[in-house]
């Protein structure tokens, strides 16, 4: 049932942008070798860099090992690059340190890098942990406030904050993402509401990469689900069309979730089990 989608399907058909020279940091990662291939098609060179190893260097690729956390890495690997995608760093709760290496120092080594390279745009990986505290029975849009569930959460809000600031002072855009939940599948339900499909999610990039100017905008990052706490209607000039459903994983995730505590902050925040993680020392 599950449904991996090939490396060539999804926004293939849509128009997209051509770029001399793209990164995408995270490459290692899940999702980052998900857009890996399907990067690959929007652009003569891909570079491609994470600290874990990655796939040996293809045709029209660029290979580079680098810790977000060191700024003349960062430097040398965003050098001749038109576009970035943002996808590095520790992407689950937990210790504050290693999210404050990655994900904080990293993310402003990035943005200090692609001013001083004079970088255009930046889709970054934020997270629907932005917003985790609000309840499962809230729709809410990007203008809500942050309510962010944990040293994660919050490393996405300086993120989304950074990115703000590189836009209004050096006129860097980005497209912030804040990502649900990108499995091949659903998980469990509350991920019904919260799924990006792959393909999904390669439309979202590709939107957020060929729009012709967004400034600085935030949209959540979701597949075209019956169940939904997040409204993109304040996104809508990104472009933005997803065309999966969780819909067709109901019954199989319900059966595996039979019941819900509904006092049980997991289920009842939108964050789910982010919320409840920690303390940790
Ligand atoms: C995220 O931001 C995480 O990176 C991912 O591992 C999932 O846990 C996802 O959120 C989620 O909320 O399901």
């Amino acid at each position: 049932m599950a449904t991996v989608p090939s490396s060539t399907s999804a926004a293939s058909a849509a128009p997209a942008a051509r770029f001399d020279r793209l990164l995408l940091t995270g490459a290692a990662g899940a999702l980052g070798q998900v857009l890996r291939p399907r990067l690959k098609r929007l652009c003569r060179v891909l570079r491609v860099s994470d600290i874990a190893a990655m796939a040996a260097a293809g045709d029209g690729e660029e290979v580079v090992v680098a810790p977000l956390q060191d700024g003349a890495a960062v430097h040398a690997l965003v050098e001749g690059v038109e576009a970035i995608v943002h996808l590095g760093g520790v992407s689950v709760e937990g210790p504050f340190e290693p999210i404050l290496q990655a994900n904080i120092v990293g993310a402003w080594n990035l943005y200090e890098a692609a001013r001083k390279h004079g970088t255009k745009r930046v889709v970054f990986a934020s997270s629907n942990h932005v917003t985790g505290f609000y309840r499962q029975d809230e729709v809410i849009s990007p203008r809500d406030p942050m309510r962010p569930d944990g040293h994660y959460g919050l490393s996405k809000a300086f993120g989304e904050n950074l990115s703000r600031f590189y836009f209004d002072r050096y006129g860097i855009e980005t497209v912030c993402l804040r990502i649900g939940s990108s499995f091949p599948e659903p998980k469990d339900r509350r991920m019904l509401a919260t799924w990006l499909s792959y393909d999904d999610l390669e439309r979202l990039v590709v939107a957020g990469l060929s729009a012709p100017v967004v400034g600085h905008s935030v949209v959540y990052g979701l597949s075209d689900n019956a169940t939904t706490w997040w409204d993109n209607t304040l996104a809508a000039h990104i472009g933005y069309r997803p065309k999966d459903s969780s819909e067709p994983f109901r019954a199989a995730a319900e059966a595996r979730q039979p019941a819900l505590d509904t006092s049980d902050p997991a289920v009842l925040f939108q964050g789910g089990g982010f919320v409840t993680k920690g303390p940790y020392e």
